[in-house]
């Protein structure tokens, strides 16, 4: 197969803060995940995915960075990275990083710099407005994670800087070629040090709308940065793009929080991003129209025009999806699911343990978005602290001393072993790593498809319902079952609620 490795591989996302925690401090580190990169080779991953461990004074932890060329001394150091890659190389992992352009800390040099005065030789770097008559805001803009403007008055120079997010997060001005530079250098930074890859932070927010217009006043409490999509933005993109083709083999995907039909663009003539992700179906509801129909426009809407789908279920800024969907057997079937769709899987840290999010009291909530559930640390081991320092900086997810990394590798029958089949079936077989996706038909309450390639076939089928369904079997074998039922063996005519199986010819 002479696919890119981006196109083959499943990708594991790390939240460092929540993943392991080497030196016990109760926040995860960069050595913790060396310490790990066993486990993720068991389990089959081929990629990993770090959220930022970058320099921060940590308002949004990690997203908002004071330093794109250094490690966080909370994490480690630029050693303890070359180590961590050096490591993952070795055990044949890729590294992907995320790479946060749209914004900056209100605490990096450059903002320190461009906040100082109207004529400092940075202020352009970032985007200021005066006030209008009375002080008013240039225009209706909200930020997202805090119920208010996009925009904050800077008391000492008298004008607004906008700041998509959290207002400790100023958005950086592309216009100005000097920033689209500097960025482009953060790029061969750790280009050079033997990334793999980035994910791009919000990356359809570098662009603007010139006039900085407002916007539907109806719609105007949703956070701006949903509906960002300036076409400057391709421009942007394909320089983004000419310097990570400076380097062979390397992956540019984006995070662009739009609908499936606008994400498109953003894969431009095969000059922009390799990959985006695709939100809708990370939001659709644990139900057969609706995963039927998701799955439909996927694959109409992107791989039809030649743009390689991506697929992701849960990540640090959502609920999980074993939260969402409710059960463990839903987050089994959706396992099968997630692995045997047509495009690029994201798994999250955690999803091959069932976890669930995290019940933060009020008075641990750290997070000014919400997101605290999602974020809760990784439980390692049986006994409690799990792995971890005394007092982790989140709680643990429910049941840590069942649901944890050491008491589920060893029972065969846990969701954590359904994952690591499902990543070897994957592995093993043309047909699900970059086969066709037919839709076929299937009882109400389930989808099935057919995914084949050079001969290779294997046929889905996911019963979302909660009833037993009848299915035809049809001579197939089961390759793996949500609930490890029947491996090996004929389908049985039916398919019991929430259950799902992957199938193979013989
Ligand atoms: O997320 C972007 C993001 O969360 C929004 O697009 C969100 O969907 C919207 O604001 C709706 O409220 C990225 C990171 O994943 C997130 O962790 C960061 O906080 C954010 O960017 C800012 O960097």
């Amino acid at each position: 197969m002479n696919e890119p490795w981006w196109k083959r591989a499943v990708v594991y996302q790390i939240y460092p803060r929540s993943f392991a925690d080497a030196t016990k401090s109760g926040v995860g580190d960069l050595a913790g995940i060396r310490g790990r990169l066993d486990y993720l080779s068991w389990l089959g991953v081929d990629a990993i995915w770090l959220s930022p461990f970058y320099r921060s004074p940590m308002a949004d932890f990690g997203y908002d960075v004071s330093d794109y060329c250094d490690v966080d001394p909370l994490f480690g150091t630029l050693q303890d990275f070359d180590a961590l890659l050096a490591d993952a190389h070795a055990a044949n992992l890729r590294v992907i990083i995320d790479w946060v352009p749209a914004h900056t800390s209100s605490q990096h040099p450059w903002f320190l710099e461009a906040r100082a005065s109207r004529d400092a030789p940075r202020r352009d770097w970032y985007v200021w407005r005066d006030p209008g008559p009375d002080g008013a805001l240039p225009n209706n803009w909200a930020a997202a994670f805090v119920d208010g403007p996009a925009w904050t008055l800077d008391e000492a120079t008298g004008q607004y800087y906008l700041h998509s997010f959290l207002p400790e997060q100023p958005d950086l001005n592309w216009e100005n070629p000097a920033v689209r530079g500097a960025m482009h250098d953060v790029l061969r930074f750790w280009l050079e040090r033997g990334v793999d890859g980035f994910r791009a932070d919000v990356v359809h927010n570098i662009g603007k709308d010139p006039g900085l217009a407002s916007i539907d006043p109806e719609q105007a409490h949703i956070p701006h940065c949903v509906f960002n999509d300036a076409p400057i933005t391709h421009e942007y993109l394909r320089e983004i793009r000419k310097v990570v083709d400076e380097y062979d083999d390397r992956l540019i995907l984006g995070e662009v929080t739009l609908s499936t039909e606008r994400i498109l663009p953003y894969y431009g003539r095969s000059d922009e991003l390799h990959l985006s992700f695709n939100f809708p179906p990370l939001f659709r509801r644990w139900a057969a129209d609706r995963w039927r129909r998701s799955i439909g426009d996927t694959i109409r809407v992107l791989d039809a025009n030649g743009a390689w789908p991506t697929w992701v279920l849960s990540n640090h800024d959502v609920a999980r999806h074993r939260t969402r969907y409710g059960s463990e057997a839903r987050a089994r079937a959706a396992a099968v699911l997630l692995l045997s769709l047509r495009g690029t899987p994201f798994m999250y840290m955690g999803e091959e343990l069932g976890l669930e999010d995290a019940a933060v009291p009020g008075s641990r909530v750290v997070d000014p978005g919400g997101r605290d559930g999602c974020r809760a640390p990784l439980p390692w081991t049986r006994e409690a602290p799990h792995g971890w320092g005394e007092q982790p900086w989140l709680p643990f997810p429910p049941e840590p001393e069942r649901r944890n990394a050491e008491s589920l590798r060893d029972d065969d029958g846990s969701i954590l072993h359904l994952y690591r089949r499902l990543l070897a079936a994957r592995r093993a077989s043309a047909a699900l790593q970059c086969g066709t996706l037919e839709l076929v038909d299937a009882p109400e309450g389930c989808v099935a498809y057919r995914r084949a390639a050079d001969g290779d076939e294997r046929r889905v089928a996911i019963n979302f319902s909660g009833e037993r369904m009848p299915f035809a079997g049809d001579g197939w074998i089961v390759e793996v079952a949500s609930d490890g039922a029947g491996e090996g063996s004929v389908l049985e005519d039916a398919l019991a609620p929430d259950r799902a199986v992957l199938l193979r010819r013989s």
